[in-house]
C-alpha cells in the first residue's frame, strides 16, 4: 500500500511507548505505523521526535476584553503562532459580550473563526448569566451540539458568579454531561485588597500580584471543589499557580472526588517580581492569577510529575504592550486595576515544557504527550480522533529536534503581540514541523499553506484520564 505521506525514521512517541518506526498517512489519517512504508511523499525525521500535534486546551482569541481594549491576536494570528509552536489543535473561550446570549454569540465567535484558522478548532463556552434561558435552554442545547466544557468566573465584576450560580450552572453540567471548568481567584478578597492598595498608593504593576495572594487562589479552590461535591460534579481547575491550591486539588482526589487539574509555563518561570520591572514593563506580566514566588516552581513540578497536573496549557491571551487598546489601556499607568490582563504563550508553551521538563530530565517524552496533547483530547472529547499517534487517529504530528538551542525572541514569534514575557529565555528543543491532517502547516518556523483548519464538534469529556 503506497500511502500519501510517510513519516520515515522519527523517534514516535505513542499511547504504548516510544518507538522509532515509519508513519504512513493516507487521506489525512494515521493508516499504518511500521518500517519501510511506502509513500507518495516521504518525510526524512532521520533525528527528530514525532509527537501528538499540541493541544492547547486553554487560549483566548478575539475575545471581548472591554471598552476600547482589543485582544492582540485574531483567529489568524492566533492559530498562525500555534501551528508554529508545534500545535494542531486549539481550544479559544466563547464570551458573550453584553446584551448577547450565549447562541448569538457562539454564532458570532464561529463566523469570526471560519476560514481564518491554521489549527483545527474547537471553543469552550464562558457562561456568565444564569436567566432560565440560558440554563434551561441555550447552554443544555449548546452541550448536545458538542459544546461539551465552559468555563465560570470567581472572580471579575460582570463575569464572577455567586456560589449559589455555580451550583445552578453546575447542575447543568451535570444533568448534560459537561466539564466545568473554575477560574478560582476570590473576587471579594481581592477588591478589598485592591482598594486598599490604591488607598495606600500602591497603584504600580506589581501590585496587581500583591492583591491576589496565593490564599485568594486557595479559599476559592476549596469552594470551588466543594461546591463540585455538593453538586456531583467533576470539574477542572483552570491555570493553577501554586503549591497551596495544589494541595486542595491533592486533598479532594485523596477523598474520592473527580477533579482535573491544569497549570502553565508562567507557573514555572516567571515570578512576581517580573511584575516589579522598571517604569511600566511589568504590565508585560500581568495575568491572572498572577505568577508568584521560585519558592512555588517546585511545588508546581511536583504537581506536574506526580500526575496531579493533567493539563499543561498556555492560557494565552494577548495583548500589545505599546498600544492604548492593550497594556497602556487607559488609566494602566495610574492604577494596575487597569491593566488588561493576561499574556501571549500559544507558541511558547512547548518549547519552554520540553526544555524544562524532558531536556531537564524531569518529564518523560510520554507523559509530555499526555499533558499537552492526550489529555486535552480526552477531557474536551476529541479523543480518539485527537492527541495521539495512532492507526485511525487524524495525522496531527509534530516533528521535534531536540539539539536546537536557542533563546526565544519576539522577532521570531508569530503571534499579534508586541513581545513575548520569556525574551531571552533560552530553550533546548523546537518545533520543526507541525502536520495537520497530513497537511504541512508549518516548516522551520515558516507557516505554510492557506489556513485549513476546521471547527471541531465534540463528545462528552472522558472522565478516566
Ligand atoms: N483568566 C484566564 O483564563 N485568562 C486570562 C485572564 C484570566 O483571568
Ligand atoms: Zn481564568
Ligand atoms: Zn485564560
Amino acid at each position: 500500500m503506497t500511502h500519501d505521506t510517510v513519516i520515515a525514521g522519527a523517534r514516535v512517541v505513542t499511547a504504548s511507548g516510544t518507538t522509532i518506526c515509519d508513519i504512513g498517512i493516507t487521506q489525512g489519517q494515521i493508516a499504518t505505523l511500521g518500517s519501510g512504508l511506502t509513500g507518495t511523499e516521504v518525510i526524512d525525521a532521520t533525528g527528530l521526535i514525532a509527537l501528538p500535534g499540541g493541544i492547547d486546551s486553554h487560549v483566548h482569541i478575539s475575545q471581548p476584553s472591554g471598552p476600547g481594549i482589543e485582544m492582540a491576536d485574531d483567529f489568524i494570528s492566533g492559530t498562525r503562532a500555534a501551528a508554529c509552536g508545534g500545535n494542531t489543535t486549539v481550544l479559544p473561550f466563547c464570551l458573550p459580550e453584553d446584551g448577547q446570549t450565549l447562541r448569538e454569540a457562539v454564532a458570532a465567535y464561529r463566523k469570526k473563526a471560519e476560514g481564518n484558522c491554521m489549527t483545527d478548532v474547537s471553543f469552550h463556552l464562558i457562561v456568565k448569566q444564569t436567566d432560565p434561558v440560558t440554563l434551561g435552554q441555550d447552554l443544555p442545547a449548546l452541550i448536545q451540539a458538542g459544546y461539551t466544557s465552559f468555563k465560570v468566573f470567581m472572580t471579575y465584576a460582570g463575569l464572577a458568579l455567586s456560589d449559589r450560580q455555580i451550583l445552578e450552572v453546575m447542575a447543568v453540567a451535570k444533568e448534560q454531561n459537561a466539564m466545568v471548568m473554575v477560574h478560582a481567584e476570590n473576587e471579594d478578597a481581592i477588591e478589598f485588597l485592591r482598594d486598599r492598595a490604591e488607598r495606600e498608593g500602591e497603584t504600580g504593576p506589581y501590585h496587581h500580584a500583591t492583591t491576589r495572594p496565593v490564599p485568594v487562589e486557595r479559599e476559592a479552590t476549596h469552594r470551588a471543589i466543594s461546591l463540585a461535591e455538593i453538586a456531583g460534579v467533576p470539574l477542572t481547575i483552570v491555570h493553577v499557580s501554586n503549591g497551596e491550591a495544589t494541595e486542595e486539588i491533592v486533598r479532594a482526589r485523596a477523598r474520592g472526588l473527580t477533579v482535573f487539574a491544569e497549570t502553565c509555563p508562567q507557573y514555572i518561570t516567571l515570578t512576581a517580581s517580573d511584575l516589579d520591572r522598571d517604569g511600566f514593563d511589568g504590565a508585560k506580566y500581568v495575568c491572572s492569577p498572577p505568577p508568584r514566588t521560585a519558592d512555588e516552581w517546585p511545588k508546581i513540578w511536583a504537581g506536574i510529575e506526580q500526575g496531579t497536573f493533567d493539563l499543561f496549557s498556555s492560557d494565552h491571551c494577548p495583548f500589545r504592550f505599546n498600544d492604548t487598546a492593550g497594556k497602556d489601556a487607559p488609566g494602566a499607568r495610574k492604577s494596575f486595576r487597569n491593566i488588561p490582563n493576561g499574556i501571549p504563550g500559544v507558541e511558547t508553551r512547548l518549547p519552554i515544557l520540553f526544555s524544562e521538563g524532558v531536556v531537564a530530565g524531569r518529564l518523560s517524552l510520554e507523559r509530555f504527550a499526555a499533558i499537552t496533547a492526550t489529555n486535552h483530547a480526552r477531557l474536551y472529547g476529541l479523543y480518539p480522533r485527537k492527541g495521539a499517534i495512532m492507526v485511525g487517529a487524524d495525522a496531527d504530528i509534530t516533528l521535534w529536534d531536540p539539539t536546537i538551542t536557542k533563546p526565544i525572541r519576539q522577532e521570531d514569534l508569530h503571534h499579534g503581540s508586541d513581545y513575548t514575557p520569556w525574551e531571552g529565555f533560552e530553550v533546548t528543543g523546537w518545533p520543526v514541523r507541525t502536520i495537520l491532517r497530513g497537511r504541512t502547516v508549518m516548516q522551520n518556523g515558516n507557516p505554510l499553506g492557506a489556513p485549513m483548519g476546521t471547527y471541531l464538534e465534540r463528545t462528552a469529556p472522558d472522565m478516566q484520564v
